[in-house]
């Protein structure tokens, strides 16, 4: 029998992808405490670089924060026309914010995160990422998200959901009531974009959101990308629009902003809608 699950590893396992784990060895331990809300572990992980664990699901890690971060953040705000004002629930890390804030065209960002103590450390440990919630275009909101969106309704022409896995307090951000709360939360013409999971690693939940955001929008999709410190090495995001389709960008990035850009791309933002037919098949019966 293979010792992998010696000391000195952190080790992620789930109740939604029972008997399996994914693990890194520690290199170094940064920071771990118990916060008002969660357990908030920082390490250096063989491999990853520095990682952000929350109630001992991995978060972020510093080698591939940018695949998650730019696919959320540029697949919906290249989709929008000119989006001017963005709300993002969760994202407390600053990665997402750090996208949207490439936009000249967004004006206020604000950021819903209900544990402030998810800000500190990750200003301290990912300046990388949290230093984009010092901007003057963000303003912070340390609440809980469900609360927040509901008294802003008609407010924003983007809505990302940036949330943790559907267990525990999370499930709320999974909720149908919820994502009809953030499509109110939308002016006309905006986007709602939630992180979805991944369709290979948890497909019950991806489904369920995937129909979500079909019930809700006129134009909906999911897409995917390769994220190797996330179990699974896969995640996704749903997305919804009642203008127009969300698998071909409106604007794209040009000149400058090109070369700040290490994952997304007009191709990628099209490739990453394309999903074999084991999973689309499921969505079939559908159309008719
Ligand atoms: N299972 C991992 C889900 C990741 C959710 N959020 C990541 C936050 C990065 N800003």
């Amino acid at each position: 029998m293979s010792d992998v699950f010696k000391e000195g590893y952190f080790t992620e396992e789930c109740p939604l992808w029972p008997g399996r784990a994914l693990s890194v060895r520690i290199q170094e331990v940064l920071a771990s405490e118990e916060t008002e809300y969660q357990l908030l572990e920082i390490f250096r992980g063989e491999g990853f670089g520095k990682m952000l664990a929350l109630d001992g699901k991995i978060q972020l890690a510093e080698s591939d924060e940018f695949i998650y971060h730019e696919m959320f953040a540029h697949v919906p705000a290249f989709t929008h026309e000119e989006p001017e004002k963005v709300l993002v629930i969760g994202g407390g890390d600053g990665g997402v914010v750090r996208e949207l804030l490439k936009h000249s065209c967004i004006e206020q960002i604000d950021l819903c995160e209900l544990d402030e103590e998810v800000v500190n450390q990750c200003v301290r440990f990912f300046p990388w990422t949290g230093k984009a919630l010092d901007d003057p275009r963000v303003e912070l909101h340390f609440q809980d998200g469900a609360l927040f969106v509901k008294s802003h309704a008609a407010s924003y022409d983007l809505v990302l959901v940036d949330g943790p896995d559907p267990i525990g307090p999370g499930e709320a951000l999974f909720t149908e009531a919820f994502l009809l709360d953030c499509k109110r939360a939308l002016r006309p013409g905006g986007i709602l974009v939630s992180q979805s999971e991944s369709y290979l690693l948890h497909p019950a939940v991806t489904e369920t959101q995937c129909r979500i955001f079909r019930e809700l929008f006129a134009y909906s999709g999911y897409y995917a990308c390769s994220i190797p410190s996330y179990p699974g090495g896969s995640l996704g995001f749903c997305i919804g629009c009642d203008d127009h389709r969300v698998d071909v960008p409106f604007r794209r990035p040009i000149g400058a902003f090109v070369r700040r850009l290490k994952m997304y791309s007009m191709a990628v933002h099209k490739a990453a809608f394309v999903l074999p037919p084991f999973w689309t098949s499921r969505f079939e019966s559908d159309e008719d």
